[in-house]
């Protein structure tokens, strides 16, 4: 009785790791600008973006800085994710 109510409760989570375990690591969806935007001033920069994102390089974030501010505004990110492909 123990051992199958214990098999019982490994069905939900087996069912809930296959999907994730499907889908492979380059066609995660990069995370949303209020994700990101830790401290929520609306504006994203380049350390928020890598702690939310390791995906993000120096460069990328450079060419997303339209205004060269150091800081995406969520046009500016969402461009970026454009240009990284995603
Ligand atoms: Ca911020
Ligand atoms: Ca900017």
């Amino acid at each position: 009785m123990r051992i199958r109510s214990l098999a019982i409760a490994c069905v939900p989570l087996a069912v809930l790791a296959l999907p994730a375990a499907a889908v492979p690591a380059s066609a995660a969806e990069a995370p949303k600008f209020e994700t990101v935007d830790v401290n929520e001033d609306g504006l994203v920069t380049f350390a928020e973006a890598t702690d939310a994102d390791d995906e993000w390089t120096e460069e990328a974030f450079s060419a997303a800085d339209q205004d060269d501010d150091d800081a995406l505004t969520e046009e500016e990110y969402d461009a970026g994710l454009k240009a990284r492909g995603q």
